[in-house]
């Protein structure tokens, strides 16, 4: 049986080159992407309307061949079909109208989140037919923890204090809130499987600022059940997490959540992690993005130490968090040529 390469590592094998995608991988470093970004009024629109949205996913599959695409969206979709007022500002990212109190948790609309994402799911649909056909579609969500700082804090660039004090002073409350986000992501990412994702990751950006109990709480549970719900619908689509900057606490992470792969953020010793986490994860990662600012020689022998572990085990390579704006596009070329001995 012929399967796809990036879907190799989740069946056990140390393959060589290993998969290569990049968090980000569609995004305002590519020029093509500015042109179609310009045609679209709001970020909304853009990720609501098929046809754009299928376009700029295919951009850096053209450019390089990755080994998978992902799907373009945004994990604040989910607060917005939840009925949130959700906005993307030019240059200042997303504002949302924070959502402060239990009264605020039960004016969410779970009902309405399939029916809003309708749009997404009908990307899914056409990307599975046009991509290539060895490459894998992943299809995505951000984690309940990290959804629940962006709908509570109301804006990125925080240390998501808000999120934390709220967690702590009153978690049966803040678990509320939780809950209806594990609900809504298991919707949404088995209505992705549904219309043609094959593999999926969740991203738990701000794992990082959780004491080790609360990161239990807040990162490991709501991703575990959510996890359980999909192995149930899809026993056989491999989940990728992000528990991003969680250093120590990823290994229990991996073991109590269930999923099939982890993606490491470039603070991760690889070393380390080869030995803490079991061979039957694969691991995910994790370049500094800022090495594919630099480039060169120093982008080489980042890279090249990364290929030292993936020969060892089933790995995917990765950055360590997502492409930034200033990347210069050839450096992305020659790092995909380097992952794969062609440069
Ligand atoms: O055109 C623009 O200016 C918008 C920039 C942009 C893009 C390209 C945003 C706004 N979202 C996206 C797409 C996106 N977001 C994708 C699909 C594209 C791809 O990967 O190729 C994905 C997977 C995401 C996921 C996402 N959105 C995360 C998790 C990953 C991470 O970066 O940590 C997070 C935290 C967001 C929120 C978000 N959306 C956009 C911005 C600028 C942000 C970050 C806000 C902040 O905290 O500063």
């Amino acid at each position: 049986m012929t399967q796809k390469w990036f879907l190799r590592p989740f069946g056990g094998d140390a393959v060589m080159p290993p998969p290569v995608w990049m968090m980000r991988q569609a995004g305002r470093y590519l020029p093509e992407y500015r042109e179609i970004r310009s045609k679209a009024p709001s970020f909304l629109d853009f990720c609501y309307t098929p046809e754009l949205a299928v376009e700029v996913t295919l951009q850096p599959l053209r450019r390089y061949g990755f080994d998978a695409a992902i799907l373009f969206a945004d994990i604040l979709l989910i607060p917005d079909a939840l009925g949130q007022p959700v906005q993307f500002k030019t240059g200042e990212g997303p504002v949302l109208e924070p959502i402060r109190s239990a009264a605020a948790v039960a004016a969410l609309q779970p009902d309405r989140v399939l029916g809003h994402l309708a749009p997404v799911f009908e990307t899914v649909r056409q990307l599975a037919k046009k991509i290539p056909p060895e490459t894998s579609l992943i299809g995505f969500a951000g984690a309940p923890w990290t959804v629940s700082v962006y709908m509570v804090e109301g804006h990125g660039g925080t240390d998501c204090e808000r999120a934390r004090d709220w967690a702590y002073s009153a978690p049966s409350e803040f678990g509320h809130l939780i809950d209806i986000l594990v609900e809504a992501t298991s919707d949404y990412l088995i209505a992705q499987i549904e219309a043609g994702a094959e593999v999926l990751q969740l991203f738990d950006s701000w794992a990082g600022v959780l004491s080790a109990d609360a990161f239990r709480a807040w990162s490991i549970e709501p991703t575990k059940r959510i996890v359980e719900r999909v192995k149930k619908a899809a026993p056989d689509v491999p989940v990728i997490g992000f528990p991003r900057n969680a250093g120590a606490m990823i290994p229990e992470y991996v073991e109590k959540t269930g999923v099939d792969g982890v993606s490491l953020d470039h603070s991760v010793p690889l070393e380390w992690a080869a030995g803490a986490i079991p061979k039957s994860c694969v691991l995910q990662g994790n370049l500094d993005n800022r090495l594919l600012v630099v480039g060169g020689a120093a982008m080489d022998s980042g890279i090249d130490a990364i290929l030292k572990i993936a020969e060892t085990r089933p790995f995917v390579f990765n950055l360590g968090h997502g492409i930034v704006p200033q990347t210069p596009p050839e450096n992305v070329g020659r790092a995909v040529r380097r992952i794969r001995g062609e440069g």
